[in-house]
């Protein structure tokens, strides 16, 4: 317990709360973001509970006919973040993005939902239809045989992993109009993604737009087709909470069913028998990414309970003195300070602890806890930490940060 630090946090979720919504930092990210929303919810949950329903209702307020949740809604447009709304052109009921992000969002509001079940049955009643339509666009337009794809690096919400560093290779990123990044006015640039990979991710949502967002075009157009551990085990996980929630509520449960089997056995195209764990799979080259990242530590969260990730697990953590890194320390690709190829982030934690206890590893779950809030406490708030010392990295005042230590780690 430590007063001071949750008073912090509940300062940082009032702070950056724009009314129904919540930005995961002023200046850097201003605008709705659909994972940080999920765990947003979870740090209001703690004193208001209204609130977190409120903030899940307008995520899902700019889901597209299609089915689809964007990662960005643009509720009101602010230049300190590019790529806008323009260069995107969104084509759902709000300005938004043309892509998803993890959807964490079913496992969230059945905990939520548990919390408090006279106040949250209404709000899960409406959700159940759009979690369904939502997966089911998962599955669509991303499944390939069970594993789960992404058609961006940002959906995974891992940008600038090394797992898309050979994708990327053979992307030749033609016709991108000039831009003026905004990220590097707000963070150094050493803890952001390098030009090399804005250029592609820049060219990927051109030729998203080009084509007005057309998935089957996508589906088999796209240079960048990448079947991905976060993806495939947040949505078997999702997929297990909203059989759940539609069990107590009456609701069909034939086709979650078959989605949980089906991708509970596409998890193993994911697994990558040269290093001896789950890894990406790039659909267009046949190739494994060959890293190990704290996704891959996301196979107990998706309820595979086989323990083969455990050696690497218990590996990794004897490498730094915070975990989990988002990158394999032993892999050259490794940065501990730049974003997604290092450094530790507080949610990921909070999912792969959950993970771990409900695969009998509590002491390793506690542990990772215990770690978690140790180092947002030497480290503040912040967006993300370096593994070898907790030292802050990327945006400060962090949404998700501060609600994960609400929720988990205080
Ligand atoms: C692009 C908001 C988001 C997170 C992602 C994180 C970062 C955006 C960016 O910020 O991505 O979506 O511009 O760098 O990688 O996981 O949801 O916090």
């Amino acid at each position: 317990m430590n007063l001071a630090l949750d008073n912090e946090a509940r300062a940082i979720l009032a702070g950056n709360d724009r009314g129904g919504y919540t930005v995961p930092t002023a200046g850097l990210y201003p605008y709705q973001w659909n994972w940080d929303s999920i765990f947003a919810a979870m740090g209001f949950a703690e004193h208001d509970r209204a609130r977190a329903w409120a903030e899940i209702e307008t995520l899902f307020s700019g889901q597209w006919p299609n089915g689809m949740v964007p990662h960005i809604l643009f509720h009101k447009v602010d230049p300190s973040y590019f790529p806008g709304p323009d260069i995107w052109g969104g084509v759902g009921p709000l300005p938004s993005s043309g892509i998803s992000q993890p959807p964490v969002a079913a496992t969230f509001i059945r905990c939520l939902y548990e919390q408090d079940k006279a106040l949250g049955a209404a709000h899960v009643r409406a959700l159940i239809p759009r979690l369904t339509d939502w997966h089911r666009w998962f599955i669509t337009w991303r499944g390939e045989g069970g594993a789960i794809c992404v058609s961006h690096p940002w959906e995974t919400g891992r940008d600038n992993a090394p797992d898309w560093d050979a994708p990327f290779a053979a992307i030749e990123p033609v016709g991108v109009e000039e831009y003026r990044r905004r990220d590097t006015t707000h963070v150094v640039e050493d803890e952001r993604p390098r030009s090399y990979e804005y250029d592609r991710y820049l060219y990927l949502v051109k030729l998203g737009r080009e084509s007005g967002w057309d998935e089957a075009h996508i589906k088999a157009d796209s240079p960048f087709r990448v079947a991905d551990p976060t993806m495939t085990f947040i949505l078997l996980r999702a997929n297990r909470d909203l059989l759940a929630l539609a069990r107590e509520f009456g609701a069909p449960t034939d086709e979650i069913e078959g989605w949980i089997a089906a991708i509970g056995a596409g998890a193993e195209r994911l697994w990558n028998p040269e290093i001896g764990a789950y890894d990406c799979l790039d659909i267009r080259s046949g190739q494994h990414s060959g890293v190990i990242s704290n996704a891959s530590f996301l196979s107990w969260y998706g309820g595979l309970h086989d323990d083969r990730m455990l050696a690497h697990f218990e590996r990794i953590r004897g490498l730094t003195r915070f975990g989990v890194p988002s990158a394999d320390p032993g892999h050259p690709a490794y940065e501990p300070r730049r974003y997604w190829r290092g450094p530790v982030w507080a949610m990921m934690n909070w999912l792969i602890a959950m993970g771990l206890d409900e695969a009998g590893h509590g002491d390793l779950a506690e542990a990772l806890r215990l770690n978690t809030g140790e180092m947002i406490a030497t480290g503040g708030f912040a967006e993300y930490f370096d593994p070898r010392d907790g030292t802050p990295a990327g945006g400060r005042n962090f949404t998700w940060t501060a609600a994960v230590w609400l929720a988990w780690a205080s």
